[in-house]
């Protein structure tokens, strides 16, 4: 091995990638044992004895440097509430070494200084009020003191007051706290197994799901290799856009099952439940990418629905925003009636966009027909059309495929319901639905070969 010349150089060592400082404070200490004089001297080996292991167990918890690069500890994330809950965090974290200490101390050293070799004889008491006095009311008052900055955490995320720069509260004069103005609202719907993003009062909508490359790669016979894909699992093809430095106010809701919102790098998860709305605030303070996961355990592609945040300067924001207004129907979904979510936030309803319509040719139409179509209604149809059995019809030859245009849109916007054919008309955009229906009219021998434009899907959406 060479010598310990980089902070960021690695070991060779078999399993254990460790920084180089922690190496190299771990070769100050073995220097110092030894009573060497020269660093450059010093060599590393992959020394796995009990000194080396303790040191480098140290280190580790030492240097946060290490916490940062190899995740042995949490985010420190880039909200005040992150960094917060990363604080109580490591003040539990040194309570508990210390308690830790403290007991196996004492533990190991009556057991050696008392031992039966030395003919010491066990004391025979079975009582001792001082003693149940003493280990109740110490672990109380851990408690106690750990509650307290707990506490102040919570209610800095249920309830947040102003703080000044040193993070003291600020009260008015009557000694009242002040709570913080939210700049803007943004609802999250999960659906199974995509997040929809609505910018309440703005009129935008995004609908963010799973990359195509992750999505190639996840399936059984892959057509891309797990590999070359960069951000496996944790790449959306449409991320929430938001700007920094700003208080936003997170809806929560879900339309199917519970779905839980996560990006460890803000300091908090909630559950998306039908039916609920959960709120939760963040304040982003670093220009970035960040990304999450659907937390929620239970349903199959709950891992395929991750989150992507772009957080961007707020003239960007404005930009983006404003692009989102004019002419892309491709992104822009207006609220509708028949959308359960609707119903559940009454003011939520979007003010009615103004985009002008987007003429599809057929080529892109069945370019991103078959894409659409195999992301989501393969699972039941089959990408040969085909079907399965009975509960699954087949599109292929199928007589609403081949009928009217309109009795085939409706079909998909509000589905069939009691069956497991869904209403796709909140969960896609239009332009995803007229492409995916233009798909299947002109896919395995079916004789429409028409197509449908996203104008006609809204016409029928909104009627
Ligand atoms: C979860 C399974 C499932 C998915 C996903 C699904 N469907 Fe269906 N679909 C069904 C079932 C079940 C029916 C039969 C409903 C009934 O009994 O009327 C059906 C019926 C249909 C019909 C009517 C067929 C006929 O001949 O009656 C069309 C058209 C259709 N689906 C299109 C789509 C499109 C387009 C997608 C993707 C956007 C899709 N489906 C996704 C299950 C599914
Ligand atoms: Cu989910």
């Amino acid at each position: 091995m060479s010598k310990v010349d980089s902070q960021t150089q690695r070991t060779s060592c078999p399993n254990v990638h460790i920084n180089m400082a922690i190496l190299t404070d771990y070769a100050r200490h073995k220097e110092k044992l030894e009573g060497k004089k020269s660093m450059n001297k010093t060599t590393i080996s992959c020394n796995k004895s009990l000194i080396g292991f303790i040191f480098t167990v140290f280190g580790l918890l030492m240097t946060s440097m290490a916490h940062a690069e190899y995740g042995y500890n949490l985010t420190e994330g880039v909200t005040d509430f992150s960094q917060e809950v990363y604080g109580l965090h490591m003040i539990v974290f040194w309570i508990c070494l210390v308690i830790a200490v403290l007991v196996f101390g004492v533990m190991f050293y009556s057991m050696f200084a008392h031992r039966k070799s030395k003919g010491v004889k066990a004391a025979q008491f079975s009582h001792s009020t001082t003693a149940e006095i003493i280990w109740t009311v110490i672990p109380i008052l851990i408690l106690v003191v750990m509650a307290i900055p707990a506490t102040t955490a919570l209610i800095n995320m249920e309830a947040p007051r102003q703080l000044d720069e040193n993070g003291k509260v600020v009260v008015d004069a009557d000694g009242n706290t002040i709570p913080i103005q939210m700049e803007m609202t943004i609802k999250v719907t999960g659906y199974q197994w995509k997040w929809k993003y609505d910018y309440l009062g703005e009129g935008v909508s995004i609908i963010s799901s799973l990359d195509k490359l992750s999505n190639a790669a996840r399936q059984a016979n892959p057509t891309v290799k797990l590999e070359d894909v960069e951000n496996y699992l944790l790449d959306v093809d449409n991320p929430l856009v938001i700007p920094v430095n700003t208080n936003i106010r997170i809806l929560l809701t879900a339309n199917d099952v519970i779905h839980s919102w996560w990006v460890p790098e803000f300091g908090w998860k909630r559950d998306a439940i039908p039916g609920y709305v959960n709120e939760a605030w963040t304040n982003v303070k670093k220009i970035g990418t960040y990304r999450g996961q659907c937390a929620e355990l239970c349903g199959k592609d709950h891992g395929f629905m991750p989150i992507v945040v772009n957080v961007v300067s707020k003239e960007d924001y404005t930009a983006w925003l404003s692009d989102q207004k004019v002419g892309e129907t491709v992104k822009v979904v207006t609220a509708t009636n028949n959308n359960n979510d609707e119903v559940i936030t009454p003011e939520t309803t979007v003010a009615e966009v103004v985009a002008e319509p987007v003429e599809w040719t057929q080529a892109e139409l069945m370019t991103k027909g078959q894409e659409v179509y195999n992301m989501e209604c393969a699972t039941c149809h089959q990408t040969s059309g085909e079907g399965m059995g009975e509960t699954f019809p087949a599109l292929k030859g199928s007589a609403v495929v081949n009928g009217s245009i309109e009795e085939n849109i409706k079909t998909v916007v509000f589905g069939k319901e009691g069956t497991a054919m869904q209403s796709f008309g909140g969960r896609l955009t239009e332009s995803d639905i007229a492409a995916a229906i233009t798909y299947t009219r002109n896919a395995w021998d079916n004789t429409a070969k028409d197509a449908v434009q996203p104008e006609d899907v809204k016409k029928i959406k909104n009627s």
